[in-house]
């Protein structure tokens, strides 16, 4: 009898430690997420959030130290793939100058902002790449009117807010902006799609004088074919009659 107790202890060691070691163990805790644009709407206002598994804010993960969580991942944003363009230009910028760095880049950024918001867009001419040149370019926006809100010399800054005609400014939609003068635009967001907004000069626009918005492209719904492509652009690029 005497000879079994240290067995037993030895046992109930091993139990207990086998215990601890269960609850101590990590988990690998798995979650599948959907990532989508949805609305919500929290103040009777709707907003477009990214929400995860139609919920905003999304689920909340528990877990304790040492655990592993595994995540897969479905992306479903309209915008996958598509870089932020950035909001302005680096401060430093001579737009008295021609660029130090000519370089061209490319990307595919697209400006998406929220259905119905104003948005105020500031043109800013600079010197084109021979000294002491810069260019008339004539701004063109698709999807919608803008109010033109002022133009002025040089390099605008935010002093310049206060001189914006906001009693009675032109609707248009296209605005040219001076050699070397910023030209302020505001429109509304409201018109649910993807817009070109371009240098209506078309060589300016080929070398890349134009930037894509967006907004509220979840509610247009599937496009017919037949206003992608007609006539001789639908039978020579989409091979359609
Ligand atoms: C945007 O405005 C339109 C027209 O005023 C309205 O019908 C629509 O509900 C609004 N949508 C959002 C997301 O605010
Ligand atoms: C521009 O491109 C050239 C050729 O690729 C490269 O040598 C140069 O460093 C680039 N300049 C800048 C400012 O990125
Ligand atoms: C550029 O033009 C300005 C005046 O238009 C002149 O003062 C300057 O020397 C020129 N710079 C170069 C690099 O040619
Ligand atoms: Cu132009």
């Amino acid at each position: 009898m005497a000879s079994l107790k240290p067995a037993l202890a030895l046992l109930c060691g091993i139990l207990l430690c086998f215990l601890v070691q269960v609850s101590l163990a990590a988990k690998v805790r798995h979650h599948k997420w959907a990532v989508e644009y949805m609305f919500w709407s929290p103040d009777c206002v709707e907003h477009v959030v990214m929400g995860i598994n139609g919920q905003f804010p999304g689920p909340t993960i528990r877990a304790t130290a040492g655990d592993t969580i595994v995540v897969e991942l479905t992306n479903k944003l309209y915008t996958e793939g598509v870089a932020i363009p950035p909001e302005k230009y680096d401060e430093s910028y001579d737009v008295m100058k021609p660029a130090v760095n000519q370089n061209a880049t490319y990307g595919n950024g697209v400006y998406v902002f929220d259905l119905n918001s104003t948005v105020d867009v500031i043109l800013q001419n600079a010197n084109a790449l021979t000294n002491g040149t810069s260019e008339i370019h004539p701004w063109h926006l698709h999807g919608h009117d803008f109010w033109v809100l002022g133009n002025g010399e040089g390099k605008f800054t935010e002093a310049d807010v206060k001189k914006f005609n906001l009693k009675n400014p032109p609707l248009k939609n296209t605005a040219v902006i001076f050699p070397f003068g910023w030209t302020a635009l505001r429109f509304v967001a409201d018109n649910p799609g993807v817009w070109a907004f371009h240098c209506h000069i078309e060589p300016h626009l080929h070398m890349g004088m134009g930037v894509v918005f967006a907004e509220g492209v979840q509610k247009v719904g599937r496009i017919p074919s037949s206003a992608l492509a007609c006539g001789m652009t639908g039978r020579r690029v989409a091979n359609k009659n």
